[in-house]
């Protein structure tokens, strides 16, 4: 009961309008390899990172011609013949996010930080991903999902939820400090408002408009800031932060213009979590005052399986909710325009079987 044919979202060139198509061709289960397993997709969220694959803006380029996404939730249908010791098994509800494969077998894997395996394959990337009804991927990577879960609920946990939850795990902040979250109304941000909260941290969002501030402070923000009428940025947030500054930032935005004063606005002692991805960016700090206030600059990648299954724990248990508008796949271009322009409050979650 496998179709041979099935809807996709494919990307053909950089510049070409993505295409939506019914007749994309289903890998058939006797065409898996040992490893792989087929998961028919119930829904996918849409990333940020599926725009600067779309467009092409990294260093890294895609494969092309591309099927995106990476936050896709749906069950497993198929496993390959011959694989070993399947932690999933047929009828599975599994979880694809970026990391969609790593060998677990190299220095980086063997330390927990497989993420950054040179053997890596990256769903929507190097591989086709969930902007499909059928995906590809492997069983030793696929996420499982919590029972008391809504898949919708879950998608968006597998890249920005997980994303978020490991830069706040390791930004050493603790209970009481102060957190600033530039982009703290889009996808990423808006659930660092959440983890953090329940982190017990006090949440400085900063973001554009009226309607991500009230979702800001709904989710638990105790302070925001625009930072497009703000006339001083760095003086209202060292202000916002009882005078001293956040004792660390995690920085969601897409523009390198949010980085730009990190390091001035930072606590003495203060941490860097750099985790937007902005198109041909470098990450000047001053040397100066990065010494002397002892601040810390860390590159936060994704997460670990275990960082997966920790941050879908969280939200299971309702302390983390993916605020989000539900859509058919052929919105998928619109969802693209509105994520360039910073019009998306949240998440967009598409509906793969619509
Ligand atoms: O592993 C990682 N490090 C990782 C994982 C997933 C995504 C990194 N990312 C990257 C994406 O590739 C992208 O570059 O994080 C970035 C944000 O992804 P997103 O949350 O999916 O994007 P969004 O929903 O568009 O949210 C971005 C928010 O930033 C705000 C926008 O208004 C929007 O709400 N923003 C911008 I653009 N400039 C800002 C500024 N100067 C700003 N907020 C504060 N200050
Ligand atoms: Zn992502």
């Amino acid at each position: 009961e496998i179709p041979k044919v099935q809807k996709a979202a494919i990307v053909t060139t950089t510049d070409a309008p993505l295409k939506v198509v019914n007749n994309h061709p289903v890998r058939q289960p006797k065409d898996l390899k040992p490893g792989e397993c087929l998961v028919r997709l119930e829904c996918s969220g849409v990333c940020h990172t599926d725009l600067h694959a779309r467009k092409g803006d990294w260093p890294l380029k895609a494969k092309l011609p591309l099927i995106g996404g990476h936050e896709g939730v749906g069950i497993v249908v198929a496993v390959g013949a011959h694989t070993q010791d399947s932690p999933v098994n047929l009828g599975d509800r599994v979880g694809i996010k970026w990391l969609a494969y790593s060998c677990l077998d190299c220095e980086q894997c063997r330390k927990g930080i497989e993420q950054s395996c040179p053997n890596q394959q990256l769903s929507g990337f190097t591989t086709d991903g969930t902007f499909s009804q059928y995906v590809v991927s492997w069983v030793n990577h696929v996420t499982p999902i919590p029972a008391n879960m809504d898949s919708f609920e879950a998608a968006s946990i597998l890249c920005a939820g997980v994303t978020v939850y490991r830069a706040l795990k390791y930004s050493k902040a603790h209970i009481g400090d102060w957190i600033a979250l530039p982009g703290a109304g889009g996808g990423l941000g808006h659930l660092a408002v959440q983890y953090a909260t329940d982190m017990g941290l006090r949440v400085l969002a900063i973001d554009t408009g009226e309607e991500k501030k009230e979702l800001c402070l709904k989710l638990g923000a105790e302070r925001w800031i625009d930072f497009n009428t703000s006339k001083d940025l760095v003086k209202d947030i060292v202000e916002a932060c009882d005078g001293f500054g956040p004792h660390a930032a995690v920085v969601t935005a897409a523009t390198s213009a949010a980085y730009a004063q990190a390091i001035d606005y930072l606590r003495p002692g203060g941490n860097l979590m750099v985790v937007g991805l902005p198109a041909h960016a470098a990450l000047s700090a001053d040397i100066f005052f990065t010494v002397t206030k002892s601040i810390s600059i860390y590159g936060s990648y994704v997460g670990n399986r275990q960082d997966a299954r920790e941050a879908l724990d969280i939200a299971s248990r309702g302390k983390v909710k993916c605020y989000f508008v539900t859509k058919p796949l052929s919105a998928l271009a619109e969802t693209y325009e509105g994520l360039e322009k910073g019009e998306i409050v949240g998440r967009v979650v598409l509906n793969m079987q619509d």
